[in-house]
């Protein structure tokens, strides 16, 4: 079978691959990192699948050097992390480990060597246990120490990072995290959730604050952002697909893109606007224009009305909106479950460009596909179903620039075979397989695909025009 055609995409377009510390690096008690709430979840019983941690993961920690070597011969511009904020402050606040300081700075001028441009994720779910004990995202402590440590960060790694990325995927961290309980650290409440959320963004905004007074470069957040189909033309699904926007999108694409607060319903929000953990000036903190806006999408979702499962009217906040998923698309699905329609991605972005006049440009910095990747006898990794995966999402994006959406550069989910968080190391997202026992890094048919893509386009960039 012949690889898909590659996508046609502006002369200046970039390529990256994507990881996160605390699925990659392992090392989670070595040179004077300290536990994050990640450590403590997938440590207690229950939590993850088989009981995974991310204790050694990819072992990133001591083969950074592989590693990167992996990015040079895969010839990718950029390469996103993310920096574990408790090997550089192991209690969140206070002494700073020089041993973690260094960590990355190796990393960085290593990337720098091989003409990789780093771009650094501060947050990416592993909060500093000690903070946790504290109030977690609960209290707005934790957003000011979040600055603190973005503005060591800025201070120690300005110099050589190209774009910054305050917190990934919000969404995950305040609403699986503080209101289903799938994701650390377990909670399961409804207000908490709500507060974790504007903390969150309270958080970016002075990220942003400290990130821009120590010269950096470009500064925006990445958001998992739906593209949510009606189930149907009645009111009750057009209202639960109003409330299922708010929850998934809107709760982050209105303050930090239209400096407002989502619209919500009554019944379902009460607290969301005016909840007492909203102080004078939030609103023009959070909204302080970004450079860019991270995309990370992975599937569409089909929501309609369905009854309230909660009793306690506390947990119809960010729990129980009164919605059901719906199972309805005939596509093919990733080992995640989820259907491919890349066509969705188009439509979100297009949403995103029609809906808010202050738009940034947009990268999508995150992309891929969970699939069963096993090796031939000649020990060849032969993922099709990826390669088409992300030819077709790399085509989607090139219909919104067609249509008008400045969308500079991809990043795909994810270098390697990670922890997948709850899924421990059941789903394999990476262009490069990694045996979990061994730790030895293959690289799959996608890596050489997407090699061969980001050659064609240079070549193509750099071809006079006639
Ligand atoms: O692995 C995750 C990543 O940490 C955040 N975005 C989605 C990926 C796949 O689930």
């Amino acid at each position: 079978m012949s690889a898909p055609a590659f996508p046609e995409l502006p002369a200046g377009f970039r390529f990256g691959v994507a990881t996160a510390a605390y699925q990659v690096e392992g090392a989670h008690d070595e040179d004077g990192r300290g536990p994050s709430i990640w450590d403590t979840f997938s440590h207690s019983s229950g939590r993850t699948l088989a009981g995974a941690t991310g204790d050694t993961a990819c072992d990133h920690y001591h083969r950074y050097g592989e590693d990167i070597a992996l990015l040079r011969g895969l010839g990718v511009d950029g390469y996103r992390f993310s920096i574990a904020w408790p090997r550089l402050l192991p209690g969140g606040t206070g002494p700073v480990n020089p041993k973690g300081l260094d960590f990355y700075d190796r990393l960085i001028d290593g990337l720098l060597a091989v003409g990789i441009a780093p771009t650094v994720t501060l947050y990416h779910w592993d909060l500093p246990q000690a903070l946790e004990d504290r109030g977690g995202w609960r209290v707005r402590e934790t957003a000011e120490a979040f600055a603190q440590y973005a503005a060591l960060a800025a201070e120690r790694y300005g110099d050589r990072v190209e774009r910054w990325i305050t917190l990934n995927e919000p969404y995950c961290s305040a609403f699986l995290g503080y209101a289903e309980g799938r994701h650390a650290p377990g909670a399961e409440e409804g207000r908490g959730a709500l507060a974790a959320a504007h903390h969150l963004l309270v958080a970016h905004g002075l990220a942003v604050r400290e990130l821009r007074a120590a010269g950096a470069q470009e500064v925006g957040i990445a958001l998992s952002l739906d593209r949510i189909h009606l189930a149907s033309a009645l009111p009750e699904d057009r209202a639960a697909l109003r409330r299922a926007k708010v929850l998934h999108n809107e709760v982050w694409t209105e303050p930090l893109l239209a400096g407002r607060y989502p619209v919500h319903e009554a019944e379902t929000w009460a607290g969301l606007a005016d909840g007492p953990w909203r102080l004078p000036g939030d609103l023009e903190l959070i909204g302080a224009p970004p450079d860019f806006l991270g995309v990370n999408f992975y599937r569409p979702v089909t929501f309609a009305a369905a009854p309230h499962r909660e009793a306690a009217p506390e947990r119809r906040t960010a729990v129980d909106i009164g919605v059901t998923e719906l199972d309805r698309y005939r596509s093919r699905r990733t080992t995640m479950g989820w259907p491919v329609v890349p066509d969705a991605l188009t439509e979100l972005l297009r949403e995103l460009h029609a809906r808010y006049p202050r738009l940034p440009p947009v990268w999508i910095t995150g992309n891929g596909s969970a699939e069963d990747d096993t090796a031939g006898l000649d020990g060849r990794v032969r993922d099709t179903a990826r390669i088409d995966y992300l030819a077709d999402h790399l085509a989607a994006v090139a219909d919104a620039i067609s249509a008008g959406v400045d969308v500079r550069g991809y990043y795909v989910w994810s270098l390697l075979d990670d922890f997948e968080w709850t899924h421990g190391h059941g789903q394999r997202f990476g262009l490069v397989h990694v045996d979990h026992d061994t730790l030895t890094r293959t690289p799959k048919d996608s890596y050489h695909w997407y090699r061969g893509l980001i050659t064609a386009h240079r070549a193509q960039a750099e071809e006079p025009a006639r």
